[in-house]
């Protein structure tokens, strides 16, 4: 009788704590989450991870990254709604304008990856770019988990040309396009370069494909933080390309192309308004991942109100946990070859690797030379 009494209270006091008050709900493969609404993101993020990014932090991957910013930044509090609606899929929904503006050139491949996408899951084309996003950047190590709000409504109208930022561009126009956008400090600007550790252009010189902008494009690090600040002395393809400057790195052999800078991240390196938010990223991984996870946060609501937004981080992938170097010099190359502009820094003390030559970036992330990508035909 005693025992009985005691049962009872017991699932009382259990049931006060689970079912009746606990939020969320559970979705069809066990996954506890905040909200229902999140459970469509589950089955997404397995189908772009078999069929488009292989787990991998490759090609497929760093495009969809770009794209996340390509869409959400063309936003302009200046020229209002009409110049375009910030992070709505207007990528996708309008394949055959907005990916031939200049500014979005080889947009089109990851455009094209991710509109079969729209038909095979519940998602609107603004959520899917971001959340895509964050699926191709868990694949990186050293990334942040990015957060995901869900719950952007389709765009109906896509941008004007003129609001993504080119690598010819002064620093002064980029800090007024990124303000007019949504408000972002310098600090900020930088904090999204941190993506160019994981990207290689393929269209700034039409000579080379996949001219990478760091030593480890497969890897988020800081090393692109490093590497910017070093001399240049020499290009990795054809010279005279618009947007483009001399590389420190620029020796190639096969498809491994040397590594290419862009006069915008030279330019903001070296700046006095950006130099030393620039240079405080080298060798500080969690500092520039959550500085970078801050920022993307903000990039990827442009247009919307956070609070009409559900957040749903909680399926989002958690990123691999293989460990990252710590920066240091490439190979050759040492504190003498820094272009310092930043005087009330001290410079972090580092390493060089270890080669008499200078390093070979390779073109697969697994070291090899042929590293096929997923190329889905589509109407952009
Ligand atoms: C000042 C602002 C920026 C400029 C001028 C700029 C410019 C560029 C250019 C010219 C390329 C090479 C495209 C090609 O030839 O294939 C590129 C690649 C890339 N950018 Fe940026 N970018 C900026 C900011 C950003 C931001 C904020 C992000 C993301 C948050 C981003 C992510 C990427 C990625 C991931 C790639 C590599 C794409 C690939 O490897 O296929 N960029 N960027
Ligand atoms: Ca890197």
């Amino acid at each position: 009788m005693a025992f009985t009494a005691l049962f009872a209270v017991v699932a009382l006091v259990t049931a006060a704590h689970a079912a009746p008050s606990a939020p969320g709900a559970v979705c069809a493969d066990g996954t506890r989450v905040g909200n229902a609404a999140c459970c469509a993101f589950i089955p997404l993020a397995q189908d772009l991870q078999e069929n488009v990014f292989q787990n991998q932090c490759g090609e497929d991957a760093h495009e969809v990254l770009r794209l996340t910013f390509h869409d959400a930044i063309a936003i302009s509090q200046k020229l209002g709604p009409k110049a375009g609606g910030g992070a709505d899929g207007s990528m996708l929904l309008f394949p055959t304008i907005e990916p031939n503006f200049h500014a979005n050139n080889g947009i089109d491949d990851s455009v094209n990856n991710l509109i079969p996408f729209l038909s095979k899951h519940r998602v609107s084309a603004a959520d899917l770019v971001q959340f895509a996003g964050a699926v191709a950047l868990s694949n990186c190590p050293g990334a942040p988990q990015l957060e995901f709000m869900a719950g952007r409504p389709n765009t109906t109208i896509p941008a004007i040309d003129g609001l993504i930022p080119e690598p010819q561009d002064s620093v002064t126009s980029i800090l007024e396009r990124f303000a007019d956008a949504g408000n972002f400090s310098p600090f900020e600007v930088i904090s999204l370069l941190a993506s160019h550790t994981v990207a290689r252009a393929d269209k700034v010189d039409p000579t080379i494909d996949a001219a990478p902008f760091d030593s480890t494009p497969f890897t988020f690090d800081t090393q692109v933080f490093l590497e910017v600040l070093l001399k240049g002395v020499g290009f990795p393809g054809s010279n005279n390309n618009t947007g483009e400057v001399l590389s420190p790195l620029p020796i190639s052999s096969g498809n491994d192309t040397g590594e290419m800078r862009l006069q915008s991240d030279f330019a903001l390196a070296r700046d006095e308004r950006t130099a030393c938010i620039w240079q405080g990223f080298v060798n500080k991984q969690e500092f520039m991942a959550s500085s970078f996870k801050a920022a993307m946060a903000k990039l990827a609501v442009l247009g919307h109100n956070r609070a009409n937004l559900i957040d749903c981080s909680d399926v989002v992938p958690a990123t691999v946990k293989t460990p990252v170097k710590p920066a240091s010099f490439p190979a050759t190359k040492s504190a003498r070859d820094l272009e310092l502009t930043c005087n009330s820094l001290p410079f972090p003390s580092l390493t060089t690797d270890r080669g008499a030559k200078e390093t070979l970036i390779p073109h697969c992330a697994d070291g090899g030379q042929s590293c096929p990508s997923v190329q889905f035909e589509g109407p952009a």
